[in-house]
């Protein structure tokens, strides 16, 4: 065994239920079922269950969440997870992890009571939703999207198939179900490939009208692939730290409460702003629901009494206790419905927000190529990093590691930090006493038209004092996996049955060499209660072909609005698309089934036009659109509509994408922000496989 074998071998990451004594105020890891022998084979139950991270204080019953029961497939083909074989924390979510190459099954059963208040089952032909059909969607997951077949019924990573409950009706077929319809449980069979990035990925329903609400009431969880050494402290810097690395999972979940302890199952983003638009006090994992209207009887919903918790792994605002020596890997996902996280981690000692390493973005480690510059990093991740050196990082001819001292973090993004205590300079240093820090997320305001999310304290953190320290470097090394996935030849061939199966289709042509795509995001016009994508093919001077142009309208489930052709050979093929948010609110753009590299962002450049193009390797599965200005400053609808931008009315701040193609399939690209795609901030896409 060579050397380099016996360090991989020999890496273990501790982890977090270690033999420290676990007080009850502790953060608790979610539960976790790891495949063996390369299969995880689960039942995965989702309904309602009493979630006491979501109760008000007094007498009253717990709230009623809705959860996710899993548990390993019970052998006797029950529908209802033993009792013991699952810890009661269901609310904080459980994570799946897997290997490459692994096989993930799961019969996903629905026990969801019917919807009491959703706004889009009112609508012409949505009534069905108010029976709670649910699906599960692996976020961020390279894996095949497959439809059940009569050789096959079970499916993939597929969002138009809804399982409903039985016992809340059955429902009538209609035009936007758009889906296959089961009924109280669906197969799926997910196949990981070889050469997945190993990292933090996630899973939560995706019924089109209920996304938001669904999570917002808890449904959610967390796949991990892979192994962290992997990625991280590969190099012999690295090895005394890797013993002593402490590895938490951080899922980062919000709920609404009414004064009667009953679940808002609708959520209004304005729940803790009053009628003057005052935002609740900061608070510890809470933020206070307030009464909006500004004299009695004018309609503004009343929410005093009530609250909105904002909870890490279902806990309300817990103790984490950092006790190694070497700091902690900290795996975050924002799994809330909308709300947009600004963490921080506060040194109130130092009267100043810590800084900590940044590791991984999306589920891919992150190392820049050397001599990139901060600022070209912080354009390349769409803003989401404010990045500033490493302290006391001594940075030969590797690249350097990357710090910062905040994380904004749109819903779904998830990122990888190291969490060591610094001094006040921000190098890793030993503790002193009682040194304390604040996990907390700063209010975020996303434009003149978008919503302010709340600011909450979500956890403290209590560092140990520790002798040893000398021996941990000031920063851990971070093996980049993106360079190799850009070119993601290897997934392609480990799906090639899955793609051959999908079929060809003669109507779904290649870009010409050189076009590129372009969308839209935006209130459509004359339609001001909804959410829309709009759409172009550019030449390749980037004139809008003629013939392409669709304005921005509301989801339409049945037509695909892109076909995208794979290569000869079923081989990944690159698309640039250009993303234009011409609303007054920023979005989070999402695509199903493939990562892609952020080229440019003009906001950065403050142009206006793409300014330089990036070709490092960090690829992303969300990113930030900021919102359009309107020459006009007072007015807060950015571009009204295309003809506005088109016109030089407003100014937009496009990001050009690069996206490598490599699944067939039919599936979606959205805004992430759920109360935007549950509006129709969505589109459906197919690809096809070569005909060549
Ligand atoms: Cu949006």
């Amino acid at each position: 065994m060579s050397a380099t074998l016996q360090v991989i071998a020999t890496v273990a990451f501790a982890l977090a239920a270690s033999t420290t004594h676990t007080l009850a105020a502790d953060l608790e890891e979610p539960i976790t079922l790891s495949s063996k022998n390369g299969v995880l084979d689960l039942l995965m139950v989702a309904r309602a269950a009493p979630v006491k991270a979501i109760s008000l204080p007094g007498p009253a019953p717990a709230t009623q969440g809705w959860v996710y029961d899993i548990c390993p497939r019970p052998a006797n083909g029950s529908t209802v997870c033993p009792s013991g074989s699952t810890a009661p924390n269901y609310y904080g979510g459980t994570r799946l992890a897997l290997m490459q190459g692994d096989t993930l099954k799961f019969r996903l059963v629905n026990k969801l009571p019917p919807g009491a208040d959703f706004k889009h089952a009112a609508e012409p032909e949505m009534g069905f939703l108010t029976m709670n059909p649910t699906n599960v969607h692996t976020h961020g997951m390279l894996v095949s999207p497959h439809y059940a077949t009569k050789a096959d019924p079970t499916v993939g990573d597929n969002v138009f198939v809804m399982t409903f409950n039985s016992a809340n009706g059955t429902p009538l077929v209609s035009h936007h179900m758009h889906s296959v319809v089961d009924t109280d449980a669906t197969e799926y069979v997910i196949n990981i490939p070889q050469n997945h990035p190993s990292g933090l990925f996630w899973f939560h329903p995706h019924i089109h009208g209920i996304s938001y609400n669904q999570m917002s009431a808890g449904l959610s969880g967390i796949i991990t692939v892979g192994d962290m050494a992997d990625y991280i402290c590969r190099g012999p810097a690295c090895t005394p730290a890797k013993q002593d690395l402490n590895v938490r999972h951080l899922l980062l979940k919000d709920s609404q409460v009414l004064a009667d302890g009953t679940l808002q199952d609708q959520p209004d983003p304005s729940f803790c702003t009053d009628g003057n638009g005052n935002q609740a006090p900061l608070a510890q994992g809470l933020c206070a629901g307030q009464n909006q209207s500004l004299s009695p009887g004018d309609g503004a919903a009343n929410y005093a009494g009530g609250q909105w918790f904002l909870t890490v792994n279902g806990n309300r605002y817990p103790n984490i206790p950092v006790t190694t020596a070497a700091g902690e890997i900290w795996r975050i996902t924002n799994t809330s419905g909308s709300l947009s996280y600004d963490l921080r981690l506060f040194n109130p000692a130092q009267n100043q927000d810590m800084i900590v390493q940044v590791l991984s973005l999306d589920g891919v480690s992150i190392s820049p190529t050397a001599g990139s510059s901060l600022q070209d990093l912080h354009k390349v991740t769409g803003g989401k990093l404010q990045l500033v050196p490493c302290p006391g990082a001594k940075v030969s001819n590797g690249p350097a590691p990357l710090c910062t001292t905040r994380l904004r973090m749109m819903p779904s993004s998830r990122a990888e930090i190291w969490v060591s205590y610094r001094d006040i300079h921000g190098v890793p240093v030993d503790a002193p006493p009682n040194a304390q820090a604040i996990f907390r997320t700063a209010s975020v305001n996303t434009g003149p038209a978008g919503d302010t999310w709340p600011a909450a304290d979500l956890a403290s953190v209590h560092f140990a004092s520790a002798a040893g320290r000398s021996s941990v470097p000031a920063a851990l090394t971070v093996h980049g996996q993106a360079p190799v996935l850009t070119v993601p030849k290897g997934l392609a061939a480990d799906l090639g049955a899955a793609n051959a199966a999908v079929g060809v289709d003669t109507t779904c042509k290649a870009l010409a060499p050189g076009h590129s795509r372009r969308v839209f995001f935006n209130v459509p016009v004359g339609n001001p209660d909804a959410f829309g994508l709009g759409y172009e093919e550019l030449d390749e001077k980037g004139v809008p072909v003629p013939g392409t142009f669709l304005d921005v309208a509301p989801f339409d489930p049945m037509t695909p609005t892109v076909c995208v052709q794979l290569g000869a050979n079923n081989q990944p093929v690159t698309e640039r698309w250009e993303l234009v948010n011409l609303a007054g609110e920023d979005h989070n753009f999402h695509i199903h089934q493939v990562k892609f590299r952020v080229l440019s962002v003009a906001e950065i450049d403050g142009t206006g036009v793409p300014g330089k193009i990036f070709t490092q390797g960090v690829l992303m599965d969300n990113v930030p659109l900021l919102h359009a200005d309107n020459v006009d400053a007072n007015n807060p609808l950015g571009c009204p509509s295309v003809n506005d931008w088109r016109a030089g009315r407003c100014t937009a701040y496009p990001a050009v994408v690069a996206i490598p193609f490599g699944i067939a399939g039919d599936f979606v690209y959205h805004c992430h922000i759920l109360e935007h795609e549950d509006g129709g901030m969505m589109a459906r896409i197919r690809v096809r496989p070569s005909m060549q």
